[in-house]
């Protein structure tokens, strides 16, 4: 397992909290099977995707502190910036929105697509909830942004349909790209 992408290779950033559900994301969307993590993510954590005819470099960045100084780092060579976080940790939405914003402040046209992910848990918030928690209206004008609602539940069962949705979504960015 590598992170050093080659030219070619489309590198997506995949960021977020830890605990937000990165790597399951991850996992789920390679495999198009629910596939939670066994383990926090130590740093980096990359996964080749195939997508239709080219191979997608998705790029986790380990959410804790230590790790935090990086992101901005790769900022400069993803093509998009997926961020997760989940919908039920309350507590610490204001921390997400305060580094999701410093984060796509780096970069004023990179594409942002948000997983508002944990959708099956009871105290989940809705999207329309999550959207404000993270003043996505202030995101910018020149930059596409997309929020996808998403839950990984029963491990080994399909993606939901959100999940591929948002795949194909990924997809077809990375090639406008
Ligand atoms: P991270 O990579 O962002 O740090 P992980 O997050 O993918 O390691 O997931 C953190 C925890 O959240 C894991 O549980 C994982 O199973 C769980 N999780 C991920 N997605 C969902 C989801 O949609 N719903 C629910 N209910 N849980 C989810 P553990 O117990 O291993 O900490
Ligand atoms: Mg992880």
């Amino acid at each position: 397992l590598s992170f050093v992408s080659q030219e070619k290779n489309k590198q997506i950033l995949v960021l977020g909290l830890d605990g937000a559900g990165k790597t399951s994301v991850l996992y789920s969307l390679a495999s198009n099977r629910v596939q939670h993590s066994e383990a926090p993510t130590q740093g980096f954590n990359a996964v080749c995707i195939d997508i239709e005819d080219s191979q997608m470099e998705f790029l986790e960045i380990g959410g804790s502190e230590p790790f935090r100084s990086y992101w901005e780092m790769y900022l400069s060579r993803g093509l998009l910036l997926i961020f997760v976080v989940d919908s039920a940790d309350h507590n610490r939405l204001p921390e997400a929105k305060k580094y999701l914003h410093k984060l796509i402040g780096a970069n004023p046209i990179l594409p942002l697509v948000v997983f508002a992910n944990k959708q099956d848990l009871e105290t989940a918030y809705h999207i329309t909830d999550i959207h404000e928690a993270l003043a996505l209206s202030d995101v910018g004008n020149d930059r596409k942004m997309f929020l996808f609602g998403t839950h990984l539940t029963q491990n080994g069962s399909e993606i939901p349909s959100t999940m591929q949705d948002a795949k194909d979504l990924i997809a077809q960015l990375a090639a406008e790209v």
